[in-house]
């Protein structure tokens, strides 16, 4: 039997994996029979495992992958596997190593979870500074995930060949004081870009943002070989195309890798508890556990509240606490 490779999943798309192995190959792979099985059964909703007369109510809905018992049995570009070459370019997935990390959102209208990209170093939150103008509300959507997974977050504005206004100026100005650097880009005028290879650089990154920011075109700026496609910004609505479909990773000319993904117009932060929320606000971390009342949810009607005391005093945005509150609200309706 040939040995085991390890590798690292560059993208997936209808059962098949294509897998870049350790010794540089690339692998178009499938899924051996026994970790196809735990995805079905893991894939499966809850309520049809409950139905299924024959398993006994104690059998675990998740098989646990041979190699480890925590192994994930949903595979996501980013993960890491161990396969079985099967030719020169073919391979069976035999296991997944455990995950470091991972970036997920619900996918919109499915309460299911869709794993953006695992074992990331850095997520990159591009956003455009006009063609579609920048909606911050949504950059704090974004924030909430890459702080819920502890992954460390810079914001990319791009397109500062079309202006940069007053209010942009201002959220510029907010949130490189909360602590994100903040990378002002032109991938028409070529600005900003030894600043964007210094930081990716032998990293893992995604590169997420709403659709139409220039995702793509930064992609292919900093990697000139990739030659990913370009949408054309729609007339009537001033929004991108969804250009881009599923997520890619492509190798960095300076070590490293960066994944291109489609435009996200919603964003349902996965699992986020109500109770954790507070906390992937950074500027509100330092008061978590001075409010009158422990169980504090620094809702608008809360007593005695150092969260509120410190919107009323400025020192934290009003922005950025309207975002806590809606977030808050979808939180506990979930
Ligand atoms: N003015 C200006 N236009 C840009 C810049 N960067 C990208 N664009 C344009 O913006 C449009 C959208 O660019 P894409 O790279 O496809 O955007 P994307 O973020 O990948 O979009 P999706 O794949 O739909 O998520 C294209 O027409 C680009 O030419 C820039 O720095 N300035
Ligand atoms: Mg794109
Ligand atoms: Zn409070």
């Amino acid at each position: 039997m040939a040995d085991t490779l390890e590798g690292l999943v560059i993208s997936r798309a209808h059962g098949y994996f294509v897998v870049r192995t350790d010794d540089g190959v690339t692998r178009l792979c499938t899924l051996r029979g026994k970790l196809r099985r735990a995805r079905a059964l893991a894939q499966r909703p809850p309520n049809a495992t409950r139905t299924q007369p024959t398993r006994r109510p104690s059998a675990p809905t998740a098989v646990p992958t041979p190699a480890t018992e925590d192994a994930p049995v949903v595979i996501a570009v980013g993960d890491r596997v161990r396969l079985t070459p099967d030719g020169p370019t073919g391979g069976a997935v035999e296991a997944v190593v455990p995950r470091r990390n991972k970036l997920a959102r619900a996918a919109i209208e499915a309460n299911e979870e869709q794993i953006l990209l695992a074992n990331l170093d850095l997520a990159v939150l591009v956003f455009a500074v006009a063609d579609p103008a920048p909606h911050f509300g949504l950059l704090d959507r974004y924030l909430v995930l890459t702080e819920d997974a502890g992954i460390p977050t810079i914001i990319c504005l791009n397109k500062i060949d079309l202006g940069i206004t007053q209010d942009i100026a201002a959220a510029i100005d907010l949130y490189a004081g909360l602590g994100y650097p903040v990378l002002l880009t032109s991938m028409v005028r070529g600005v900003g870009l030894d600043d964007l290879r210094r930081n990716l650089a032998g990293r893992v990154t995604l590169l997420t943002g709403p659709s139409g920011v220039g995702k793509s075109s930064l992609l292919n700026t900093i990697e000139p070989h990739v030659s990913q496609r370009i949408g054309e910004i729609s007339e009537a609505t001033g929004k991108g195309r969804h250009t881009t479909t599923g997520v890619q990773l492509f190798p960095l000319r300076d070590g490293g890798w960066l994944a291109d993904s489609a435009g996200i117009r919603e964003l349902a932060p996965w699992g986020v508890a109500p109770e954790r929320l507070a906390a992937t606000f950074v500027e509100f971390r330092p008061l978590l556990g001075t409010c009158a009342y422990d169980d504090c949810l620094h809702e608008a009607n809360a007593d005695g509240c150092a969260i509120h005391a410190a919107v009323a005093a400025g020192t934290i945005a009003l922005s950025r606490y309207e975002s806590y509150l809606r977030l808050l609200e979808e939180a506990e309706a979930n």
